[in-house]
Parts: structure tokens; sequence; C-alpha cells
């Protein structure tokens, strides 16, 4: 690196560090988390699949939502970014009833204070996306809320300003997405306020690591879907048997090189642009 710069944060898969008062550098490793435990085995590359991702996202919905992004880093994982005063919470969308929505349905008829229609399945699609706020659990789980927790949380005008952007940004996504081949069932987005009181998308924004992608091919409503991006690392730590508690298994190579191929993947088919093309310069997703 060529300034000095100070560690903050550090997520299961990321690194946050200052770069002076008002940038950030936001690094994403090659880490691979499954069910909820960070494995011993690098998945090489994921980091830059998604980097690159959240970069071309970032580009394309400048229209719907400025974002923290300054400058992406020639070693195509590395984004320097405005610092902004994060929203102390999740922006989630939810096109489809799957995970903690589904779990929460089943329990209560309702998501998050959005009361959904009775018989839905599981992983089906809802008729319209809903936007699904969670607190920032700092240990364990983020916890979903209701709508009147989250705009006491940050005042009414914010949440519906932040309601609003996130589902612009969900149907952007999903709709792009969709033409590739690729379901976006979920997603969550981080806002900030910049020092001039807009908010501003921080984060990442439309990876694998901050949504649910489901192959289109294959999908079917009234049971689990098989995730895009994580599916052999997890058919290959449930043919273990291992507990789900760290520390994790290490993945063999033909899970390691499949899982790999399953970003790459991705990244081409949103981006439209050769993995390789990235790598040689990551700028090509901003053009
Ligand atoms: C910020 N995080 C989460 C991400 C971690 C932690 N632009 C910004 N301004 C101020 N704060 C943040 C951001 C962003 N993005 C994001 N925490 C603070 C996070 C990655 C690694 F350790």
């Amino acid at each position: 690196m060529s300034e000095a710069a100070t560690h903050v944060a550090s997520g299961k898969v990321r690194e946050l560090y200052a770069l002076d008062e008002e940038r950030l550098l936001l690094v994403a490793s090659d880490r691979i988390s499954t069910f909820d435990v960070v494995l011993p085995t690098d998945i090489p590359d994921k980091g830059r699949v998604l980097t690159g991702l959240s970069a071309f996202w970032f580009a394309r919905t400048t229209e719907l939502v400025p974002n923290h992004l300054l400058q992406l880093r020639a070693d195509g994982r590395s984004m320097e970014c405005r610092r902004l005063e994060m929203l102390p919470i999740e922006c989630v969308v939810r096109g489809y009833l799957t995970g903690s929505g589904w779990k929460d349905y089943v329990a209560t008829g309702e998501v998050c204070g959005h009361r959904l229609a009775e018989g839905l399945v599981e992983s089906q699609q809802l008729p319209e996306p809903i936007f699904t706020p969670a607190t920032k659990a700092h240990t364990g789980h983020d916890e979903n809320i209701t709508r009147e927790q989250a705009s006491e949380l940050v005042g009414a005008d914010l949440f519906a300003e932040a309601e609003r952007i996130a589902l612009a940004l969900y149907r952007y996504g999903a709709e792009w997405a969709a033409t590739r081949g690729i379901i976006l069932a979920d997603t969550k987005f981080e806002l900030g306020l910049d020092p001039e009181g807009t908010l501003v998308l921080g984060d990442e924004a439309l990876t694998p690591d901050s949504s649910r992608f489901w192959p289109a091919d294959g999908y079917e409503a009234g049971r689990g879907q098989p995730s895009f991006d994580k599916q052999f690392v997890r058919d290959y730590c449930e043919s273990l048997g291992w507990g789900k508690t760290a520390p994790g298994p290490e993945l063999p190579d033909d899970v390691v090189a499949g899982t790999r191929a399953r970003y790459v993947e991705a990244f081409e088919r949103l981006t439209g642009i050769a993995f390789d093309d990235y790598l040689a310069d990551p700028e090509v997703v901003s053009r």
C-alpha cells in the first residue's frame, strides 16, 4: 500500500482500513463462510469477483443513488471509499420467500410487519418485493425488525427514503440478473449519510455475499433452492456430517475449483465481461 492505512474493522471475510479522515479502504479477501463459519480454505479470486461486481453495480446505479466508491485499486479486490455515517439498520429487500423471511412467515404470517397472503410456499416469488429492515448485530445474527422499529431508529423521513432506494436497487438488479439466468432472491444494502446529509450506498452491493443468487434454471417453489455460488461447499460440508460449528473443514481441490468457477461464472454472466479482462484492468467494470 502506498499510504499508511489503519485497520479499523474486520468482517467475516473483509477488512476495513482508514486511509485518512474522509476515506476508507475496503478489502475483500478470498475467505468463504458457510453455515456462518469461515472455512480454513480460500477460494482464489473470490474477493476480486465480489469487488468487481460491486463496482459494476455502483457504476450502473448512480442515477438511482450515489455510492461511496472513489477508486477501484489495481489489485481488483480493494475499493477506496468515502467515509459515511452509516445508518444503524441493514436495508434488506426480499423478492422471494426464503431464509429468515420464510421462517418468520411460517411462524407469524408476517415478515417485518408486512402481512402476506396465506398459503405461500418456501422460495415463492412475492407479488411485490418487500423492504425488510434488520438491526446490525455485532455478535451473531442480524435481527429482523418491523417498519415501525426501523423508522424509530433512523427517523421517518430517512426510513422512507431508504426504503425507496433499496427497492429501486433491488428491482434494477433483479431485472438485470433475470435476463442472465440468475434469480436475485433477496439482498442487503448498507446506506450512509455524507456530510451534506445525502443518503449514499455503501459497503458491497448486489454480490453473492450480500444476496442470495439462485440459478433460474431448475427454480421450483415449494423447496429450498441451491445457491448459485456456495452449493458445492454446502454439499461437501453436508457429506462430512460436520456439526456446523467452528472450526470448519478444509475443502478439497475439486470443491475449491468448482466453487471458484461458479463465482467467476456469476461475474461473467452478470457483467458480460471476461473475468481475465477484469484481472488485467479492473476499471473495465466501471465503463
Ligand atoms: C463501514 N462497515 C462494515 C465492511 C468490515 C466492516 N463508506 C463507509 N463509511 C463508514 N463506514 C463504513 C463504510 C463502508 N462500507 C462499513 N463498517 C463501517 C464493514 C467491511 C469490513 F470490517
